[in-house]
């Protein structure tokens, strides 16, 4: 299928992209949010997130894979095509590897004006270990011919974006494919994938946004372009006006949250606390690179104190912090930003664009201490 149809015949369809923001959220984003579940942020204390808890982002529908039917086609310029069952491919060479990911939207609803779509506060991350084996060796095995430059992933799913009807494909450049850590998975936490996260395979690109990891993923193709799809020439680009191409969403941008402390009023999600002592913990992550320091504001970001950094992970998953604060009677805002080994540190103010991509401001949390 060709992706490719700008003036379609589903341009009738309601158009979002001039939605206003306001406090008040539109049914289609409610209905996205329901679907697309987030993380918990107190479930950060486990370094690996259980699965029925890690966040979810699905574009059209989990589809309907038949096992005994599924292929993972490998072809394009390759001088040998490939075609391996789930079996087959669970008989290469495996490896398992923690791999903190969230999605390039994280943050979104938090921006103003707000952007319509998945309307993400902070809770679109999660880390899983994931099981599976190197896309280099599939690669190899297929032998790239001269002349490509892209590797094409396709997935099983299919739906209309931005007036495009479309299967969800991404690519990514023969350096970045052949890259030690990039995996087609099969099993997430030592379960095979559940379908909303991709059974039977999925690609996993550590240390970018979410939206490389193609779930669902039945075909490889290497071509000789600049692969222009939907997903990576409109959906996932940094830019102020959506006409202009702007630059790709591509690594993790560095970003540190906090488990809630205390405990939350129900409606407002305020938390309640008592004076004292309090420890405030959470994780840190810098998608390729690492954490260097992470810093706490208990005064909405007029001072900044250093925390305690804790273990991480793995190479491509998030690491532990903590602070103690003395926490005195009242009204608190309190506020947490990391700086990765680039010395990129998280902006305080919002960083807007008009997807709402790679918004990565500080996290604050309102508390009341008594
Ligand atoms: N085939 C397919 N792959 C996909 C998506 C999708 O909708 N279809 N969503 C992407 C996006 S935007 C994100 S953030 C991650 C989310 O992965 P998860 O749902 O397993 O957390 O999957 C990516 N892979
Ligand atoms: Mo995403």
């Amino acid at each position: 299928m060709t992706p490719e149809n700008p003036t379609s015949r589903f341009a009738t369809l309601p158009d979002t992209s001039e939605r206003e923001a306001t406090d008040l959220f539109h049914r289609e984003e409610v209905q996205l949010a329901l679907r697309n579940r987030g993380m918990p942020l107190e479930i950060m204390r486990y370094p690996v997130t259980p699965s029925g808890m890690h966040y979810l982002v699905i574009h059209f529908d989990i589809p309907d894979v038949n096992i005994d039917q599924w292929k993972l086609q490998v072809g394009g310029l390759v001088s040998q095509p490939l075609s391996l069952s789930l079996d087959d491919i669970k008989k290469r060479p495996a490896r398992t590897m923690a791999v903190t990911m969230e999605c390039a939207g994280n943050g979104r609803a938090l921006l103003n004006p707000r952007v319509f779509s998945q309307p993400w506060f902070n809770e679109g991350i999660g880390t899983a270990e994931w099981t599976g084996t190197p896309l280099k060796g599939i690669l190899e095995e297929a032998g790239l011919t001269d002349g490509a430059v892209n590797i094409v992933f396709s997935g099983a799913d299919q739906g209309i974006q931005g007036e495009v009807l479309q299967v969800y494909q991404r690519s990514l450049n023969i350096a970045e494919s052949m890259r030690e850590e990039m995996m087609l998975v099969y099993e997430m936490n030592g379960q095979p994938l559940q379908p909303q996260h991709g059974y039977p395979l999925r690609l996993l690109v550590p240390g970018w946004y979410g939206m490389a990891s193609v779930k669902w993923l039945d075909r490889i193709e290497a071509v000789e372009d600049q692969f222009q799809g939907y997903q990576m020439a409109k959906a996932y680009r940094y830019t102020q006006v959506r006409e202009e191409p702007g630059e790709p969403v591509t690594l993790i941008r560095v970003r540190a949250l906090m488990i809630p402390p205390g405990i939350p009023d129900t409606m407002s999600r305020v938390r309640w606390l008592t004076a004292g002592q309090q420890s405030l913990t959470g994780r840190a992550w810098a998608g390729r690179l690492g954490v260097s320091r992470v810093e706490v504001s208990v005064d909405d970001g007029s001072t900044w104190s250093e925390a305690t950094l804790g273990e991480q992970v793995s190479t491509f998953a998030w690491r532990e912090w903590s602070f103690v604060w003395n926490a005195v009677r009242g009204w608190h805002t309190l506020s947490v930003r990391a700086t990765d080994t680039e010395e990129n540190v998280q902006p305080i103010d919002q960083f807007w664009n008009a997807q709402g991509m790679g918004n990565n401001m500080a996290q604050r949390v309102r508390v009341l201490v008594e």
